[in-house]
């Protein structure tokens, strides 16, 4: 028998683990933001802050790095030098190599390694079987091209002290690099732009012999004098995490000591600095070093699921792009930091001026960011513009530009965590038609899989998914299931069997196999580092392989950040190996890359001769992630505020190379009132990936569910998204030509319109010059529109002319069933109207441009791009690329090849003959002439031929302007017409 005292002490036990079972199984509500290290919890990010606070603190301080001159030397568009750390008053250093390269593209590249240990040169702790050197991957990973050098640039000028290479589109730019202390100044036109180590906080931590606990490493022949022989003294450094590190419970052994890298980057002159997402506030990024309004914690950038995130935060979310821009008027530039470890982004601002007396009047702000990373390399890539276009399109010289998506991708997905079964995902395919609510993708979460098995179907749940397909493709719809990196380990699983008897798995860090919990239980993670990994796993996605799957189902990889329910920060500790001995801590940021580039790979050999493009979700990303597929910016909540933060976020991804980026529409977390639901999905129907989801514990909320007048509004924002897919579609393919951003925030658009550096609840859809701003707060009736420029603004929806005023705010009414969208004059855009219920129903519909005429010149252009939508044919010339330009003297609408191609140069395929019988049926002219009054028909001049059309002319009125609609126009879409008003 069990006294009192022992049963109540069992009864406690048991308690206990329930609770620790259910924080492992049923996350909670909110974050909880102590469960993530603040810059002074993280060792090396406390030691660069105290190591900046001293150097900035102190009038004395002059940064201990300096480059040996007699090392120095140019060749081929690359200088190569050693840099000496002074590592005591001794006068004992330490050998750093720096390159800088100067490339075709007019980037500079700065890349710091640590001799010592790029020679393997130094002792690991623990017996750890780690690489020794900086990890040097990086750009293996990430970069893709841009690296051809700069055969043309040349040093300008050299002494002992300094040397200047000239660069660039006609040698305008110009890298000074000082010798001692260090410092590189990057100009442009003779002015500096960007200064490395201006303030002194370059810090490369060079390895230390390990503590005498450990035994002293052996001198080898001829190192007598050199570096750091023997253990330092102490040097009055923090050394309380050099060795290990503890946080929540989990001790990192950190095998190598410390090695973090560390420079600050001053940006001089430029007040707004954006980029380095994924972060849930403000696009201009704020002042980390605290003060009013500022935060106080540096941005983080480690992958990590911190699922319903605080907002107006630096904390770190679910993916990673170390690529930071800083603006100007009529200016910007930027910087890429190549490094996959864990980093931190202090930034401050201050008023520089060369004259003390002139207290701000005529000074200009800076802003000076310090970059702090664990380990790695320091590879910075400097880019100096002038524009926002050339800076985002230098980085994706080297990163990659976006996957071109397959059409359904850019319709809207319906999603839950869970559609429960094949019935429940017919009903809902059903409910959609009956209610004539347009979508294209269907998608089912873990709860699909039996008993949370990748590449398994629940027996009960899911007892024909082929026929499921079937269903779905009988309206050209598609079905994405979720796969995750965690393996479950069970018995009698095939794909864990494989995965052990193959090796392919992460391992701790004594080498073995890593075990972790995840929503399997006990996991292993595939580790996608490892090039045999990922073949293997493109043979699971197979169509014979994973029974069930056909060409219309596509997939979505969650929680590879990784999510590991009981690792410190939600993750994998850092001493675990990967492919090839680099630790976790070396490549964690990369991580998600590597699973979700596997899937990809998958997706594009399912079969021999697949020719389909793959479309693939991720949680996680890092730069170069834009390559594969899409993001959304993880676990939401259902509230006004995420609703309003999801803006500048998605504005974020987009001009940091990886616009293809959505929301979870109506929110993840909880319930949204209908009246939220509705103008979440005005909002969504302008995110470039537009896809409604909701919690396994959220009530249904599909849109016929809503009732009306919720359903009509939910579904006419649908059918606006459905109807401009083209214009979609068209900006879809800039963005994969040269990285242009798919939704653009106010400084893209209009670099020298100061007022609108801050603005990020706005933007323009492509190059339609569509302006939305979405309604995002309660009970709102109205909407400020900033207007940036002098342009004619006209309403979406009634033509009226807006009265605005360049750098002011116009007040728009947004009543419920109203999207707030203004058409900038001077554009043409095209449009599919006939209201269908998938974009695979829409493949051979006829156009409508819709044509706003220009202030001034009574003039417009735009542009229309269309390919097959799913296929990689357009990569031999499948595609059709038209130029629209209304010349407003000479009175005609008159399209043209926009890419000046020759119509016989292209042997037309199966869906170029197609698309000869898709047409132009209408074109609407907003703010068409006066002269036109009165005109009832208009000649169209196409492949030879001569016709009229009808021209239905309304005069202005009141507010409205005049516009002119011209009813089947009936050129060929592909073909040069002109349309002639005289
Ligand atoms: O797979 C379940 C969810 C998914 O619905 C969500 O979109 C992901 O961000 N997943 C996270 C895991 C657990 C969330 C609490």
């Amino acid at each position: 028998m069990w006294s009192s005292g022992q049963l109540s002490m069992r009864w406690a036990a048991l308690f206990c683990i329930l609770a620790t079972l259910c924080t492992l199984f049923t996350p909670a509500v909110t974050v909880k933001e102590n469960d993530f290290k603040k810059c002074n919890q993280s060792g090396f990010c406390r030691r660069n802050r105290d190591f900046a606070d001293n150097a900035i603190g102190s009038s004395s301080w002059e940064s201990p790095y300096g480059i040996l001159p007699e090392s120095a030397s140019f060749q081929d568009g690359q200088f190569q030098a050693t840099i000496l750390k002074a590592i005591n008053d001794k006068g004992d250093t330490v050998r750093l190599p720096v390159t800088i390269s100067f490339l075709q593209s007019g980037t500079a590249r700065v890349t710091v390694d640590e001799e010592k240990r790029q020679k393997q040169d130094i002792e690991l702790r623990h017996d750890s079987k780690a690489r020794k050197e900086r990890y040097n991957e990086a750009e293996k990973w990430v970069i893709v091209g841009g690296l051809d050098l700069d055969k043309d640039a040349k040093v300008a000028y050299q002494d002992k002290s300094q040397w200047t290479v000239k660069y660039g589109p006609a040698s305008t730019h110009e890298a000074v690099i000082k010798f001692s202390p260090l410092s590189i100044d990057f100009k442009r036109d003779g002015t500096t732009q960007i200064k490395f180590n201006e303030k002194g906080l370059l810090n490369m931590e060079h390895w230390r012999p390990v503590p005498s606990a450990d035994p002293e490493p052996e001198k080898k022949e001829g190192e007598e004098n050199q570096e750091e022989a023997k253990p330092e003294e102490k040097s009055g450094e923090d050394e309380s995490t050099w060795w290990d590190e503890t946080f929540g419970g989990n001790t990192d052994s950190k095998p190598r000591g410390p090695e973090s890298i560390a420079l600050d980057i001053s940006f001089v002159g430029y007040e707004h600095v954006y980029g380095i997402p994924s972060h849930a506030g403000p696009l201009s990024l704020k002042e980390t070093r605290g003060g009013d309004g500022n935060y106080g914690e540096p941005y983080r950038l480690y992958n990590l699921d911190v699922f319903e995130y605080i907002l107006d935060s630096p904390m770190t979310l679910y993916g990673a792009i170390p690529f930071m821009q800083a603006h100007r008027k009529d200016s910007t530039v930027g910087v890429f930091w190549l490094n996959a470890a864990e980093t931190w982004i202090d930034i401050t601002k201050g008023k520089e001026s060369k004259n003390p007396l002139a207290l701000g009047i005529g000074s200009k702000t800076s802003t000076h960011t310090h970059w702090i990373s664990e380990s790695g390399l320091l590879d910075v890539f400097v880019f100096l513009g002038p524009t926002p276009r050339d800076v985002i399109k230098n980085y994706g010289e080297l990163t990659g530009y976006s996957a071109m998506p397959q059409e359904f991708a850019i319709g809207y997905h319906q999603c839950r965590w869970n559609y429960i079964s094949d019935d429940d995902v017919k009903d809902v395919d059903r409910k959609m038609d009956k209610f004539k609510i347009p979508y294209d993708v269907i998608w089912l979460d873990i709860e699909y899989t039996d008993g949370k098995k990748y590449f398994t179907w629940d027996p009960n749940m899911f007892k024909d998914p082929v026929g499921m397909g079937d269903h779905l493709d009988e309206h050209g719809r598609k079905l994405v299931l979720i796969i995750d990196p965690h393996i479950k380990n069970e018995d009698g699983y095939p794909v864990v069997a494989d995965l052990k008897s193959k090796d392919l798995a992460v391992k701790n860090k004594e080498g073995n196999i890593f075990d972790g919990w995840c929503w399997p239980g006990s996991s292993h993670w595939i580790d996608a580092f490892n090039p045999a990994a990922t073949k293997w796993w493109t043979s699971l996605f197979k169509y014979d392989a994973f029974k069930g799957t056909r060409e219309n189902t596509f997939i979505w990889n969650d929680m590879n950040e990784p999510s590991v329910f009981n690792g410190p920060e939600t993750t994998m500790p850092k001493d675990n190996l990967h492919h090839d001995g680099w630790e976790h801590r070396d490549v964690h940021n990369l991580n998600g890359m590597t699973f979700h580039n596997a899937t990809y790979q998958a997706l594009l050999s399912r079969k021999s001769g697949e020719l389909q493009r793959p479309f693939v979700l991720t949680r996680s990303f890092f730069a170069g992630s834009q390559r594969v597929g899409a993001m959304w910016t993880g676990d939401n909540q259902a509230s006004w505020e995420h609703l309003g933060a999801a803006i500048p976020m998605i504005l974020s991804q987009g001009i940091s190379g990886f616009p293809f980026s959505g929301a979870d529409v109506g929110g993840f977390f909880g319930n949204p009132d209908k009246e939220l639901q509705t103008r979440w999905y005005q909002a969504g129907a302008f995110y470039p990936f537009f896809r409604g989801h909701a919690h396994i514990d959220a009530r249904r909320r599909e849109p016929y569910l809503a009732g009306e007048p919720y359903t009509a509004i939910i579904t006419a924002a649908l059918r606006l998204r459905y109807s401009l897919l083209p214009s979609w579609y068209t900006a879809f393919y800039q963005a994969h030509r040269d990285g242009t951003p798919i939704i653009r925030p106010m400084f893209y658009t209009h670099p020298a319109e100061e007022g609108g550096f801050a603005v990020d609840d706005q933007f323009f859809v492509g190059g339609t010059g569509l302006l939305v701003k979405p309604v995002v707060e309660q009970d709102k009736e109205t909407a400020d529109v900033f207007i940036p420029d002098d342009e004619v603004y006209y309403d979406y929806f009634t033509y009226n002319v807006i009265p605005t005023s360049k750098g002011k705010n116009v007040t728009l009414l947004a009543p419920l069933d109203k999207t707030p969208i203004l058409m900038q004059g001077g554009h043409i855009f095209p449009r599919r109207d006939k209201p269908r219920r998938s974009s695979a129903l829409m493949k051979w519909d006829d156009y409508t441009l819709v044509v706003t005429v220009g202030r001034n010149s009574k003039s417009a252009e735009g542009e229309l791009y269309v390919d097959d939508g799913d296929s990689f044919d357009y990569e031999k010339g499948q595609y059709i690329h038209r130029k629209f330009v209304l010349d407003g003297a000479a009175n005609t609408l008159a399209s043209t090849d926009a890419e000046g191609r020759d119509a016989k140069s292209v042997k037309e395929g199966a869906w170029l003959q197609g698309m000869r019988q898709v047409s132009v049926d209408k074109v609407i002219i907003v703010g068409a002439p006066s002269s036109w009054a009165g005109k009832k028909e208009v000649t169209v001049e196409s492949e030879g031929k001569t016709w009229t059309a009808a021209l239905d002319y309304t005069g202005a009125e009141n507010v409205r302007a005049a516009f002119a609609v011209i009813r089947r126009v009936g050129a060929t879409i592909g073909a040069d017409w002109k349309v002639s008003f005289a």
